[in-house]
């Protein structure tokens, strides 16, 4: 399989909570590297451009405000299969279905406080990974 690159963000649930090492530890112990990292507070403006794909879900308020409520850690991570990996690593977007061992199954605290976001798709993630960050950033 391809090498790839997915657009990670640890949401502010877990850094509230000072869970960005163990949620690293999840995607360096799955092969996961991250090749760029930064710790950012969004605006809302920020939050609801990166979600707008949602804005008709009856969600998006809150989501958009949670999203901008805390710090957050956004991160590329790299490896093979990268896109698919992560979503295992992160397990199912409600933490009642995510598998055990998972990061939304050991920390997630409810469907809208889920601890991670990752992109779904190769294109959706070079997308994510253009609104944060700028090539030179990226060190693999
Ligand atoms: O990609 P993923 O984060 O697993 O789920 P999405 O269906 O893309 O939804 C994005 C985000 O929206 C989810 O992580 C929490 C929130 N959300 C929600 O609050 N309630 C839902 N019923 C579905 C999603
Ligand atoms: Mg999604």
């Amino acid at each position: 399989m391809a090498i790839e690159r997915t657009l990670s963000i640890i949401k502010p649930d877990a850094t509230r909570r000072n869970l960005t090492g163990k949620i690293n530890a999840k995607f360096e112990d799955a092969g996961l590297r991250i090749v760029a990292q930064k710790r950012m507070k969004l605006s809302i403006e920020q939050a609801q451009q990166f979600y707008a794909v949602h804005s008709a879900r009856p969600f998006f308020g809150e989501l958009t405000e949670f999203m901008a409520s805390g710090p957050v850690v956004v991160q590329v991570l790299e490896g093979e299969g990268a896109v698919l990996k992560n979503r295992e690593v992160m397990g199912a977007t409600n933490p009642k279905d995510a598998a055990p061992g998972t990061i939304r199954a050991e920390f997630a605290e409810s469907v809208g406080e889920n601890s991670v976001h990752g992109s779904d798709a190769p294109e959706t993630a070079a997308q994510e990974i253009a609104f944060f960050f700028a090539g030179t950033e990226l060190v693999g």
